[in-house]
């Protein structure tokens, strides 16, 4: 195995990718248990706390204004959140995440809006993520001071096949905006897409940038893409079950001691291509019967593909994100 502290080559992550499945899972599934509970999978609930309307032209999204038929909503309250997150930890889930569809995070009033919903969710005693798109070091500072435990902005792809899947930021914009949230203590969350018409080259790319930042994703979402009608990926065919599978085992090699989400893309995936990923290192599942605009698997049935296979919800105490706790943040005074 390589040495974690070594820089991760597409090379390396290509003999990874190649070794026959069973044996790929194996290796993974050996390293999960290093470092995390062999039975217990994180449920996080995802909600959209402002939904659609978006100025940037992600063609996975159905957000985006330019081809998305969401309709644009403004900002959500915070006691709606709060009520949806009251909702979502007395169903079992230990993380709340909330995405909002923004190019960058907005200033003034919605901003404090959204520290509001932070700082409410943590006070709940359930993990805050939070998606609003690029960040400026004033914003990551002031999010990390309203106790935010992480930030999701995915890199989705390579660096090469960025451009084929969006025009309108660039993948450096995304690596800054990563950089800002590090830089005042955050812990990242960061991953991609599959299915979006890119190679396997595209996929390795995509992973060995993840586990070569500094500091490392706590977090890594393997979202498999959710087609939707009108957007540009709409008509792309159903990502293969097994090349999910291989994306969790490698993410699970490349980055020990990440939690490995199983993002988009559970509706259509059987329970056994589910329990492979799991196998595979995957520690994580969305849960709630909606992701942020499309849909997720059934809560009844996620809990009982858990209970059926063996498996457990995570319990609190045992999230990555307090075992891997982060430096703390730079006070915003003196900052
Ligand atoms: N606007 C913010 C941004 O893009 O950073 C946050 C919300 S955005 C919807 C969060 C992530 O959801 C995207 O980076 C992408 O990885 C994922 N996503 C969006 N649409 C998807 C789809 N149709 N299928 C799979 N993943 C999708
Ligand atoms: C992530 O990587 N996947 C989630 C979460 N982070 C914000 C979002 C998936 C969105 C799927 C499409 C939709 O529901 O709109
Ligand atoms: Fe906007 Fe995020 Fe959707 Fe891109 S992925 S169009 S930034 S909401």
């Amino acid at each position: 195995m390589v040495d974690t502290n070594e820089q991760w080559t597409v090379k390396q992550a290509r003999a990874l990718y190649e070794l026959p499945l069973t044996e790929l899972v194996f290796r993974a599934q050996s390293t999960h248990r290093d470092h995390h509970p062999p039975d217990a999978v994180q449920l996080c609930t995802l909600l959209s706390v402002k939904t659609g309307g978006c100025a940037e032209d992600c063609s996975y999204c159905p957000q985006s204004a330019r081809h998305g038929d969401v309709e644009a909503e403004p900002l959500l309250d915070v006691e709606e959140v709060l009520a949806r997150a009251r909702a979502a930890k007395s169903s079992g889930a230990t993380r709340f995440c909330m995405g909002a569809a923004w190019r960058r995070a907005r200033g003034g009033a919605d901003f404090e809006r959204v520290l509001a919903m932070v700082r409410g969710v943590r006070s709940l005693d359930l993990e805050a993520c939070v998606t609003l798109g690029m960040l400026d070091a004033d914003q990551a500072l002031a999010l990390a001071e309203a106790g935010l435990t992480a930030y999701n902005h995915n890199l989705d792809t390579s660096k090469e096949f960025y451009g084929e899947v969006i025009t309108t930021r660039s993948f450096e914009d995304r690596l800054d905006t990563l950089s800002k949230v590090s830089g005042a203590g955050i812990r990242v969350c960061s991953g991609g897409i599959i299915g979006m018409g890119e190679s396997v080259g595209d996929r390795l790319g995509l992973l060995v940038t993840l586990a070569n930042l500094e500091p490392r994703p706590e977090s890594v979402p393997i979202n498999a893409l959710v087609p939707v009608a009108g957007t540009p990926l709409g008509d792309r065919p159903r990502v293969d079950p097994f090349d999910l599978v291989r994306m969790c085992a490698l993410a699970r090699l490349m980055l020990p001691k990440a939690t490995v989400r199983l993002s988009a893309g559970r509706s259509e995936l059987s329970r056994e291509a589910q329990l492979l990923c799991f196998m595979a290192g995957a520690n994580s599942i969305f849960y709630g019967d909606k992701l942020l605009t499309t849909g997720n698997p059934d809560t009844a049935d996620d809990l009982a593909l858990l209970r059926d296979a063996g498996l457990r919800p995570m319990r609190a105490d045992e999230c990555a994100a307090d075992e891997h706790a982060a430096p703390s943040p730079t006070p915003r005074a003196s900052a």
